[in-house]
C-alpha cells in the first residue's frame, strides 16, 4: 500500500477534470439583437462519431485536414437523433459507474467541422466572439487550427474571443463533443441523455466600444405607481425610453409613473441602450419581487402560481427547439390558464424567456444542476458537498444569472434540482444573493431551507400542505432554522404527476392554495411527454420511451409524464388543469336563479372578459344571452341574478344553466371568444312517463324471450337485443392499470395496479348459480371471483321489460375480506362493430374519472368511438365519460342501441378489450376488432391519483368494495 505522501495527484483530461472549462470569456447578458453584425453558423456540419474520447487524435482540427469522407449532421441538433448512436433514458440512475469525476472509456465523441466565410459586409475593425448557446456535455473548440479552449455546462452559454484568429474567408471551426464528462455528474436530470451541439452557434462582431455587459434594474413602487429605472453598462452609455420621455446616462436612475409588468399584464416598454460602438434594443418591464411577512409579493400583491415544470422537448428534435415551438408552448400555457413556469431543471433557451416577458409568465429560472443519482449511494461523493466542484457550481450559477438577469419574467432563481445538501449549494446561494438581491432564491432539496427564501416541496399530500398553509407543520432542523422556514412562503415546485392517465386530485390542492395565504401555488410535473417519434418497420407511427433503443439500463415510460402528448396535443390532464386553475370562479345556483362570480386574478379586473349565460333542457340550448358582470377587482366577488328564460317552465328533461367567461377581444395569446372559465348547474326535470305495459319472460326452446331481449336459457346471458347480436352485459371490475394505478417502485403502499394484478382481477371467473323466471322478472344469480382466493362478488341480475325497453337491475355483494378498492364496478358488453358512432348526454367532451372530472361539462356530445380513445403513450385505461345519463351507439344507417343509466354512469366504448389495452406497450400495438365495439357501463370507477410519483388516490375517491345496486335500461335506436 502506498502512503498518502507518495500517492500521485491525479491529473485528468479536460473532459474529466473538476473545472468548468478554460479559455472562456466572462458570462454576460443575453442580447437577442443589436446593431452589431452577427453570423449564424448553423447548418450541416461535417461529423465523425468515435466510440471513445481518445479514439482519434486532434488533427481533425487542422485547417488542412481532409474530412471529405465524413458524414454530415445538422447543427443545432443531437447526433443520436440523426442516425449516429442512440438516445438513452434513465431517471435518477447515472448510466455509468459513480466514480467522480471520471467517466467511462465508452464515451461517444462527436467531432464536428464547419467551414465558413465572413459575409462581404462584415466590418473590418473590431473583434469577434464565438458563442455557443448549448452543447451536451463537454466541448473542445478550435478555430483555424488554434485551440480556443473547452467547456462544460450543457444548457448554458459559452463564449470565446476569436478576433485574432478569424479570417475573411476559409475559416475552419472544429468542435469535439464528448457525451460524458465530469459535467455529466452535475446533469443527472430525469430525461433522455442527448449529446450534441443542440443550441445555436453564432459569430458575433464586437465593434470598438461595443457593450460588454449590462444590467437592467426596473422596479415598481405600488404605493405611488412609479417605476425606477437604472441600467448599468460596461462601457458607459445612454438609455433611451421614448415612450416615457426618458434619456438617461447608464448608472443614473429615474423615477416616473409607469404601468407595471406582471404575468397578467406583461407591459413592456421599448428602450435602447446606446454605447459608443453598439446599440441594443431593450424591452423593459417594471416590477418588484419581495418576500414580506411570509408572503411572496410582486408589486405589493400576493401572487398565486398556476404553474408547470417545463423541460425542453420535441419528439423529433429532442432539446433543440425553434422559436415557433417555444411560442407554441407558451400559447398553449396561456390558453390553459397557466401563469408560471419552472424551467426544470436547467435554464431554457434564452429566447424562451424573451417570449415569457412578452406573453406574461412568472418564471422560476433553474440552474443546470442535478446530482440525484448520488442518492443511490447515500449521497457519498455528492459533488455539491465537495469543494473541488465548487468552482464548477459557481460557474453554472453565474452563467445562468448573468445571461438571464434582465428578464422581468424571471422572478425567482433556483439553485437546481435534487442535489441533496452541501456547501457548494450554499456557495452558489451566497454568490447569487450578492450579485442579484432583487430576486428570491429557491431550492427544494434541503428541508431546512438554509439557503433559500422560500419553502418548497414536491408531491406532498394535501393534508400536509394544509398544515404548512396554517404554519403548523412538523418541526425540522434547529429551532432557528425551523422558525425561519415556518415564516417563509410555500410552493409545491412539483405536484400532480401527469404520467399517463391523470393527474388526479388537482382540485384538492387548488382549494388549499386559495385558502391559505402561505400556499402560493404549484407547478405540475410536467409540461410534455418526452416520447420520441418512431415508426414500425411497416411505417406505423408511435412514440418511443426508455428501453426502446436497446438501453442496458432504463426507466421505461417514466419519461412520458406530461400534460401534453409528445406532439403537443393537450391531454385530458391539461384540460382538467385549465378548469381547476381558472382565474374566475363561476358558481351557478339554478334553483336560486343566481350566479356567484369571483375574480381570482392577482392583478387584472374582468373587463377583458365577456360573460354569457345559456339555458338548456336535456342538452338542447333553448335560450342564451350576455351577462353583465360588474367590474370586480382581483379577489372580489358578486352574486348576480340569472335571467329567467321563458322556456324554463316545468316539463320533462334536465334543466341546465351554464355561464361562461370568454376573452372579449383578441390578446397576444388567444383570439376573442376564447373560453377562460365556466360554471354549470343542473336541475332535474319532471320524471319520464312510464314506458308502457310490462312484458313477461317466455321460454322458447333454449332461449328466453323478454320484451326486446333474447337470452340463453341455460346461462341467462343476453344474446340479442332488438335484433342486434350482443355479448354480455356482464359484471366487469378490471381496467388496464394506469401509470398512477401502478405507482412507482419506491412508493410504500397502496400500489393498487400491482395489487389488483396479484389478486387476479384481470382473470375473473363467472359462475352461474341460477337462472329463474319469477313473474315479470328474469333473475340470474352469478358469483364472480378470481382464482386462488376466497374473495368474490355475488351478483344478481334482474331483467324486466316494458314497452320496447329492457331493464336490468344489478345487485353486487362483496364476499370475503376485501382490503383494496376495485378498479371499476359495472357492466361490459360487446356490440357489433358497425355501431361506431357515440352520442351521449352527460360529462364531456373528454374523459373524466372521479378525481379528474372538473373539466367534464354536461352536454349532448357526438363522437366516433375511435375518437373517444385517449392515446396515452403507454396504453392504459382511458376514455370514460363521467356522469352520463344516456348514451347511444349507432351504425352509419342511424340504427343502434340506447342505454339509460339508473343512476348516472361512466360510459366507455372502444374497439379492443381492457385485456388488450393492458397488454399493449405502445399505441400501434392496439388493433381494432373487426367484429366488436366493447362498451363499459360503470357504476363506479376508482380515482386516478398521482402515485406514479406522488400521493395515491384520496380516500373519498377510492372504490371500496361494498354492496351496490345500479341499473340500466336498453332499447333500440331506429
Ligand atoms: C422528481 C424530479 O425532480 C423530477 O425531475 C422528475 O424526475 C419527477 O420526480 C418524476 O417524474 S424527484 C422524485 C423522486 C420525487
Amino acid at each position: 500500500m502506498s502512503s498518502s505522501a507518495d500517492r500521485q495527484l491525479p491529473s485528468y483530461p479536460y473532459y474529466e477534470d473538476f473545472s468548468p472549462g478554460s479559455g472562456l470569456l466572462p458570462p454576460r447578458a443575453w442580447v437577442p439583437a443589436s446593431d452589431a453584425a452577427r453570423l449564424d453558423l448553423g447548418g450541416h456540419w461535417a461529423f465523425r462519431l468515435s466510440p471513445s474520447a481518445t479514439a482519434h487524435d486532434e488533427s481533425f482540427a487542422d485547417p488542412g485536414y481532409d474530412a471529405s469522407g465524413w458524414d454530415r449532421v445538422p447543427v443545432p441538433a443531437h447526433w443520436v437523433l440523426h442516425g449516429h448512436g442512440a438516445p438513452a433514458y434513465t431517471n435518477t440512475r447515472y448510466p455509468f459507474p459513480l466514480d467522480p469525476p471520471r467517466v467511462p472509456d465508452e464515451n461517444p465523441t462527436g467531432d464536428h467541422r464547419h467551414l465558413f466565410d465572413l459575409p462581404a459586409d462584415w466590418p473590418a475593425e473590431g473583434t469577434a466572439v464565438l458563442r455557443f448557446e448549448g452543447v451536451e456535455s463537454c466541448a473542445r473548440v478550435w478555430l483555424n487550427g488554434q485551440l480556443l479552449g473547452s467547456f462544460k455546462g450543457s444548457r448554458l452559454p459559452h463564449e470565446f474571443a476569436v478576433g485574432g484568429v478569424l479570417r475573411a474567408r476559409g475559416n475552419v471551426l472544429a468542435v469535439r463533443v464528448h457525451q460524458w464528462s465530469s459535467g455529466s455528474y452535475l446533469e443527472d436530470q430525469d430525461q433522455w441523455w442527448l449529446p450534441g451541439v443542440f443550441r445555436e452557434v453564432t459569430l458575433l462582431h464586437r465593434p470598438p466600444g461595443a457593450v460588454a455587459d449590462f444590467s437592467v434594474h426596473a422596479g415598481y413602487d405600488h404605493t405611488d405607481g412609479t417605476g425606477t429605472l437604472r441600467v448599468d453598462a460596461e462601457p458607459a452609455g445612454r438609455v433611451l425610453v421614448p415612450e416615457l420621455g426618458l434619456e438617461l446616462a447608464t448608472g443614473q436612475s429615474a423615477t416616473v409613473p409607469v404601468e407595471p409588468w406582471t404575468a397578467e399584464t406583461p407591459r413592456l416598454y421599448a428602450a435602447e441602450l446606446v454605447c459608443a460602438g453598439e446599440r441594443i434594443p431593450l424591452r423593459l418591464g417594471f416590477r418588484t419581487v419581495a418576500v414580506e411577512d411570509g408572503v411572496l409579493r410582486v408589486n405589493g400583491r400576493r401572487v398565486l402560481f398556476r404553474g408547470v415544470n417545463r423541460h425542453e422537448f420535441h419528439p423529433e428534435h429532442g432539446r433543440t427547439l425553434d422559436r415557433a415551438v417555444m411560442r407554441q408552448d407558451l400559447l398553449l400555457m396561456k390558453r390553459h390558464n397557466i401563469n408560471a413556469v419552472r424551467t426544470s431543471h436547467y435554464p431554457p433557451h434564452p429566447a424562451f424567456l424573451d417570449l415569457c416577458d412578452e406573453l406574461g409568465l412568472w418564471v422560476i429560472d433553474e440552474c443546470d444542476l442535478e446530482t440525484h443519482g448520488f442518492h443511490a449511494v447515500g449521497w457519498r461523493g455528492n459533488p455539491v458537498d465537495d469543494e473541488r466542484w465548487t468552482p464548477a457550481l459557481l460557474d453554472r450559477a453565474a452563467r445562468m444569472v448573468e445571461r438571464d438577469k434582465n428578464h422581468p419574467s424571471v422572478v425567482i432563481w433556483s439553485l437546481g434540482n435534487e442535489c441533496g445538501t452541501g456547501r457548494g449549494l450554499t456557495a452558489m446561494a451566497d454568490w447569487i444573493r450578492e450579485r442579484d438581491p432583487s430576486r428570491p432564491l429557491h431550492y427544494e432539496g434541503d428541508l431546512s431551507c438554509a439557503d433559500t427564501d422560500l419553502y418548497s416541496r414536491m408531491y406532498a399530500w394535501p393534508e400536509e400542505v394544509d398544515q404548512i398553509g396554517r404554519r403548523v407543520e412538523a418541526p425540522w432542523g434547529t429551532p432557528e432554522l425551523d422558525a425561519r422556514r415556518r415564516a417563509m412562503p410555500f410552493l409545491l415546485c412539483e405536484y400532480g404527476h401527469a404520467m399517463g392517465n391523470g393527474p388526479g386530485g388537482l382540485s384538492e390542492y387548488q382549494r388549499l392554495f386559495e385558502a391559505h395565504e402561505r400556499c402560493q401555488g404549484g407547478f405540475v410535473w410536467e409540461w410534455i411527454d418526452h416520447g420520441l417519434a418512431r415508426r414500425t418497420p411497416d411505417g406505423r407511427p408511435y412514440f418511443a420511451y426508455g428501453g426502446d433503443f436497446g438501453e442496458e439500463m432504463h426507466d421505461g415510460n417514466f419519461v412520458c409524464d406530461g400534460l401534453l402528448f409528445p406532439d403537443r396535443t393537450p391531454s385530458p390532464g391539461l384540460v382538467e388543469y385549465k378548469k381547476v386553475i381558472e382565474p374566475v370562479r363561476i358558481v351557478v345556483d339554478g334553483a336560486a336563479g343566481t350566479v356567484d362570480i369571483t375574480n381570482s386574478h392577482d392583478f387584472l379586473g374582468l373587463s377583458h372578459l365577456a360573460f354569457g349565460w345559456e339555458y338548456a333542457v336535456e342538452g338542447a340550448v333553448l335560450a342564451a344571452g350576455p351577462l353583465a358582470v360588474p367590474p370586480l377587482g382581483p379577489g372580489e366577488s358578486a352574486r348576480l341574478a340569472l335571467p329567467e328564460p321563458a322556456e324554463a317552465g316545468p316539463g320533462p328533461g334536465e334543466r341546465l344553466w351554464t355561464v361562461r367567461a370568454r376573452l372579449a377581444e383578441d390578446t397576444a395569446w388567444a383570439p376573442a371568444g376564447h373560453l377562460v372559465a365556466w360554471g354549470q348547474c343542473e336541475r332535474p326535470g319532471e320524471p319520464d312517463p312510464a314506458p308502457g305495459p310490462a312484458a313477461v319472460p317466455r321460454r322458447t326452446g333454449r332461449s328466453i324471450v323478454l320484451g326486446p331481449g333474447t337470452f340463453d336459457a341455460a346461462t341467462g346471458t343476453l344474446a340479442s337485443l332488438a335484433g342486434l347480436p350482443v355479448e354480455g352485459p356482464r359484471l366487469d371490475v378490471w381496467r388496464a392499470p394506469t401509470d398512477n394505478d401502478n405507482g412507482a417502485d419506491w412508493q410504500p403502499d397502496e400500489r393498487y395496479g400491482v395489487i389488483w394484478r396479484e389478486l387476479g382481477l384481470h382473470r375473473m371467473r363467472h359462475r352461474v348459480d341460477a337462472v329463474a323466471v319469477d313473474g315479470e322478472e328474469l333473475r340470474v344469480t352469478v358469483r364472480v371471483a378470481p382464482a386462488a382466493t376466497d374473495l368474490g362478488l355475488a351478483v344478481e341480475y334482474r331483467w324486466t321489460a316494458a314497452g320496447d325497453r329492457l331493464r336490468l337491475a344489478v345487485a353486487v355483494t362483496p364476499q370475503g375480506d376485501w382490503s383494496c378498492p376495485l378498479p371499476r364496478l359495472g357492466l361490459r358488453l360487446g356490440v357489433p362493430a358497425a355501431l361506431g358512432l357515440a352520442r351521449w348526454y352527460g360529462g364531456g367532451p373528454g374523459e373524466g374519472y372521479p378525481d379528474t372530472l372538473a373539466a367534464a361539462r354536461v352536454g349532448r356530445w357526438t363522437m366516433p368511438v375511435d375518437e373517444m380513445q385517449t392515446p396515452y403513450v403507454r396504453p392504459q385505461e382511458n376514455g370514460a365519460r363521467p356522469r352520463v345519463r344516456w348514451a347511444e351507439l349507432t351504425a352509419p344507417d342511424g340504427t343502434g342501441l340506447r342505454v339509460e343509466g339508473e343512476p348516472r354512469f361512466w360510459f366507455t366504448a372502444r374497439r379492443w378489450t381492457s385485456e388488450e389495452l393492458d397488454a399493449a406497450e405502445h399505441t400501434h400495438e392496439l388493433v381494432p376488432s373487426p367484429d366488436t365495439v366493447w362498451v363499459n357501463l360503470d357504476h363506479g370507477q376508482q380515482g386516478i391519483g398521482s402515485q406514479s410519483c406522488g400521493p395515491g388516490v384520496l380516500p373519498v375517491y377510492r372504490l371500496m368494495p361494498a354492496p351496490a345496486a345500479f341499473g340500466f335500461s336498453f332499447g333500440a335506436v331506429r
